[in-house]
This record gives C-alpha cells, structure tokens and sequence, in this order.
C-alpha cells in the first residue's frame, strides 16, 4: 500500500519503449540519461510485430498521457520507431539496437530509412544515451531550467577533452 506521505510520482515527458525486454540492455542508457536529468520518463516492450495493436494505441495515446517525446528501440526488422511515428504527432528517436548477425546494419537501415513525411530521428546503432540526451534537448527548448544543465553537461565534456590533451602533451 502506498504512504499517505509518499510524494506523487511526476507525470512522465518522456516514454521509452523497446521491442522486446532484450532491448533493455542497450536502452536503459536512454533512462540512465533521462534520470540524469531529472526528466521523469516511463519505459515499456511494445513490440509492433508481437503486439502491433498494444504498439498502435501506446502511439496514438502518448500525446494525450503527457508525453512529449518518445524514444524507440528495436533490431533487426526495427519497424517500431516509424510504426509509432506514423501514429503520433511526437518527435521519435529510433535508437537501432544491434543483434547477433549484421552488427546492427539491418537495423540501423530499417529505423533510418523513413519515407519523407513520417521523420525518426535515428541515432547511431546502440547509442541510447544520446537518445535519452537528444531527448533532453528537444524538452529543454521550452524548459529554461533544463537548458542551463545541459549547457552545464556540454562543459563538463570540454574540460574532459581538454584534460585528455594535456595528457597527451605531457
Ligand atoms: C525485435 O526483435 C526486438 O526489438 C529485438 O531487438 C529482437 C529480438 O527479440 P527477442 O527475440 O529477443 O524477444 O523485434
């Protein structure tokens, strides 16, 4: 039962969904991203070949649930990142998940390739952090507060690339 006290869980912004729970490996640097930041986020399986119905509604009810961005994962035939593209008005970032055969090509091609009008925003095979960052960017273009900490993030990254060159120059 949960505590009269407990506080409210915040709305999700954003909703992370994979194919199948062995997705989650690779996806879960998308939340770790996410919690980074302090963006609540959700994260479900919501295969579009196993369960293309459950895919269908998750897509056509995510604006309306509160979510501003979804972030999809999937590999081989990767068809969920455009399937729910074609079903939401949301920005999708397609995050191409790499199996044991094609390292990932099938798909990276099957995520990237999307018919002009129905866009996914598709990151590198396996790079679910810079989904979840992505993700970040796209939320905090309306969200001063979370724009200064990206900024802030950004400048941790030059000062770690200018202490690798003063290691090399040493
Ligand atoms: C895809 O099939 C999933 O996104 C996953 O990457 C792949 C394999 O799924 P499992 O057979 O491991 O459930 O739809």
């Amino acid at each position: 039962m949960t505590s009269p006290d407990a506080p409210t869980p915040a709305t999700p912004r954003v909703g992370i969904v994979m194919g199948s729970d062995s997705d989650w490996p690779v996806m879960r640097a998308a939340a770790e991203a996410l919690e980074e930041f302090g963006v609540a986020h959700e994260a479900d399986v919501v295969s579009a070949h196993r369960m293309p119905q459950e895919m269908i509604d998750y897509g056509r009810e995510a604006a309306g649930r509160g979510l501003s961005v979804i972030i999809a994962g999937a590999g081989g035939a990767a068809h969920l990142p455009g399937m729910l593209a074609a079903v939401t008005p949301l920005p999708v970032i397609g995050v191409p998940v790499p199996l044991k055969y094609l390292d990932g090509m099938d798909s990276l091609l099957s995520i990237v390739q999307m018919p002009a009008g129905v866009p996914v925003a598709t990151v590198a095979v396996g790079g679910a952090r810079n989904a979840g960052l992505l993700a970040v960017r796209v939320l905090a273009a309306t969200d001063p507060a979370l724009q200064e900490r990206m900024s802030a993030f950004q400048e941790t990254l030059r000062e770690a690339a200018h202490a690798k060159g003063e290691v090399v120059r040493r």
